[in-house]
C-alpha cells in the first residue's frame, strides 16, 4: 500500500507532496482508496461531503467503530501526515482478519477531504462539514488562489455541491473514532515508546493580515513619500516571534502574498497569513493580541491600512478519558501528550468519542519532505490499532 501512494503528487526535485483536495494527485489518492476497499470487499461510500468510507459490516448499522485520517497534503508536505492513519487502518484490518476476529459492530475505515487546507485555506473542511461545523453557505465562499471555488472544484470531480452539508444521522451512527497518526513532534521519542495516545489539541487559528499601501516606482520615489506595506508586513512577522517566546506559544507566518510582486515597485498590497497556537485560550487571544497591536502601530507610522480577518479557529480540544483511559490501557500504558496540530479528530471530538494514537517520529519534522518515521515503529502502530479496533468492535 505504502509503495502505490509513494509517487501520487510527488515533486520530483524536493520528493515532497502536493495532494490537495480535489486535484488530479487527490483523485488518485481516492482511487487508491477505492481499491483498497474493493480488495478487502469493503463497502465503498463517497458521503454528501466528499469523504470516503469503506465499510466492512452494515454502513447503516449504529454504534459503528470508525478509523482513518486523511491522504491530502500540505504544499510539499511528507509522505507520512494522514497517509500513516489511513494505511494502517487497511493493515489493522488485514491483521485482525488474520487473527479470525469476530466483528460484533459495523467497522469504517474513513479518508475524509481535505484537512490540511492547503488549497482553499480552511483546514478540516470534510470533517467540519459533516460535523456542522461549518456551513454550507460558508464553504461555499472558500476560493483557492486561482478563484476556483470549493462547490466548483468538487463538482469538476464529479461531486454534487448542492449536497454538502451537516450528516448528524452518520454521525450519530458512530460509536468511536480512533485517528492513528505520525506524531508532529519528538514527545513521544523522549519517551521511548513507538506508540502514544493523544491527551489534548491546543487552540489554534489562521488569520490573514492585509497590509494596503501605495505602488510606486522603487527607483524615483522618495523614502518618505512611500506608504509601503511591506514594512508592516516585516513588522509583524518579527512581532509574531517575540510574542510567542514571551507567550511560551507558537506563531507563524508561513504564507505571504505581494502585489503587484515586481521586484522595482513599491508593493500595494501585502497579504500575510499567521498560524497561532497555544495551550489555552486566554494565551493564544492575548498573543493574537499583541501581534496585531503592534502590526496597526507600524501600519498608522507609515501611513499604510490594515485590515485583520480570522479564517478559521479551533478550539481547544481535551479528548474524553473514557476512551483515551481505554485506549492506554489496552495498549499496556503507552504514554499521554498533547499536541499542537490539527487533525479531523479534534473535529469530530465535539460529536462522537473520540481518540488518538501517535507513532513515533524520530526527528519530529512534519510538513516538510523530511517526515519520517521507522518501519518498525509503523508496524508497532498498525498492531497497536488492531489491538484497539479487536477491543472496540470485536467485544
Ligand atoms: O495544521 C495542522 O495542524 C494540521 O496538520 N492540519
Ligand atoms: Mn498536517
Ligand atoms: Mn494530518
Amino acid at each position: 500500500m505504502w509503495r502505490d501512494l509513494l509517487p501520487i503528487g510527488r515533486d520530483r526535485d524536493s520528493g515532497g507532496y502536493h495532494r490537495h483536495a480535489w486535484t488530479g494527485a487527490d483523485a488518485e489518492c481516492r482511487a487508491w482508496f477505492r481499491a483498497q476497499a474493493g480488495t478487502r470487499g469493503l463497502t465503498l461510500e463517497t458521503d454528501r461531503n466528499g469523504n470516503q468510507w469503506a465499510w466492512l459490516g452494515d454502513p447503516h448499522g449504529t454504534d459503528a467503530v470508525v478509523t482513518g485520517s486523511h491522504l491530502d497534503s500540505v504544499p510539499d508536505g511528507g509522505a507520512f501526515d494522514g497517509p500513516l492513519g489511513v494505511v494502517s487502518s487497511f493493515a489493522a484490518l488485514d491483521e485482525l482478519r488474520g487473527r479470525g476476529a469476530a466483528f460484533t459492530k459495523p467497522l469504517a475505515i474513513v479518508n475524509f477531504v481535505d484537512e490540511e487546507g492547503a488549497r482553499f485555506g480552511l483546514a478540516c473542511v470534510g470533517s467540519r462539514l459533516t460535523a456542522g461545523q461549518l456551513t454550507r453557505e460558508k464553504a461555499y465562499e472558500l476560493e483557492d488562489a486561482d478563484g476556483v471555488s470549493l462547490p466548483h472544484a468538487m463538482e469538476r470531480a464529479g461531486l454534487d455541491p448542492a449536497a454538502i452539508g451537516p450528516d448528524p444521522e452518520r454521525l450519530a451512527r458512530v460509536g468511536a473514532f480512533v485517528e492513528l497518526h505520525i506524531e508532529q513532534g519528538r514527545a513521544l521519542d523522549r519517551t521511548g515508546h513507538r506508540v502514544g495516545v493523544a491527551s489534548a489539541i491546543w487552540p489554534h487559528g489562521r488569520w490573514r493580515f492585509d497590509f494596503r499601501g501605495e505602488a510606486n516606482h522603487a527607483g524615483t520615489t522618495r523614502l518618505a513619500d512611500r506608504r509601503d506595506p511591506m514594512l508592516g508586513y516585516a513588522e509583524t512577522v518579527l512581532a509574531a516571534r517575540r510574542e510567542a517566546e514571551l507567550a511560551g506559544a507558537l506563531a507563524t507566518f508561513g504564507k505571504v502574498s505581494v502585489q503587484p510582486g515586481g521586484v522595482n515597485a513599491i508593493p500595494s498590497l501585502v497579504r500575510g497569513w499567521l498560524d497561532s497556537r497555544a495551550a489555552d485560550q486566554d494565551t493564544l487571544d492575548t498573543m493574537v493580541a499583541a501581534i496585531e497591536r503592534a502590526a496597526r502601530e507600524r501600519a498608522e507610522r507609515d501611513g499604510v491600512g490594515l485590515t485583520v480577518v480570522r479564517e478559521s479557529f479551533t478550539p481547544v480540544v481535551e479528548f474524553g478519558h473514557a476512551l483515551r483511559d481505554e485506549l492506554t490501557r489496552i495498549l499496556g500504558g503507552a504514554p499521554v501528550l498533547p499536541t499542537g496540530a490539527g487533525h479531523d479528530a479534534g473535529i469530530l471530538s465535539a460529536s462522537v468519542p473520540t481518540a488518538m494514537l501517535f507513532v513515533r517520529n524520530p526527528t519530529g519534522v512534519s510538513h516538510s519532505p523530511a517526515e519520517s518515521a521507522a518501519e518498525d515503529d509503523c508496524v508497532a502502530g498498525v498492531h497497536a490499532l488492531a489491538d484497539v479496533l479487536e477491543a472496540l468492535a470485536c467485544g
